[in-house]
């Protein structure tokens, strides 16, 4: 059986691209998918990739993967990290192993931003590597599965 991965990005992560270029940098989420569906072609697995502004649709998709035959997921809540007991129950519930991505380097950045509440849950995090971070997380993913 092909690896399946599931991508999932949090709220705003639809502005990459076109809304401070400072901090996120200039790579539109759309461009990310289609780098990760490059990648993960490439090693003869599947790639399934879910951007929303709501914390239930990503709730509710979280839960979806332990039944569609998700291995791993990746996920970059975005400022679901700092507030969603909600998700994190999700990903707890579901039990599949994942990596937490941040673009930026958010210990660097205001102290609210420092608390993640899926980080301990996680097999990893990435942060402050930009779109490498994706890039270094689904790679490990792939070696991972
Ligand atoms: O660095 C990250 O990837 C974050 O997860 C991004 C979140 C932020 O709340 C986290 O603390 C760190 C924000 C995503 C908003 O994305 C935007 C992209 C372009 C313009 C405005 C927002």
């Amino acid at each position: 059986m092909a690896q399946s991965l599931l991508v999932l990005h949090g709220p705003n992560l639809n502005l990459l691209g076109h809304r401070e270029p400072d901090t996120y940098g200039h790579t539109t989420l759309e461009e990310i998918d289609a780098m990760l569906a490059e990648l993960v072609a490439v090693r003869g697995a599947k790639l399934a990739t879910f951007p929303s502004n709501h914390e239930g649709a990503l709730v509710d998709r979280g839960q979806a993967a332990r039944g569609d035959g998700t291995d791993f997921i990746v996920v970059n809540p975005a400022a679901f990290t700092h507030t969603s007991v909600a998700l994190r129950d999700a990903l707890a519930a579901v039990a599949l192993p994942f990596v937490e991505v941040h673009l930026s380097n958010v210990h660097r950045r205001e102290e609210f931003r420092h608390r993640s509440y899926l980080a301990d849950l996680a097999v990893g995090v990435v942060c402050g590597l930009g779109v490498a971070g994706y890039r270094s997380a689904v790679s490990f993913a792939l070696d991972y599965c």
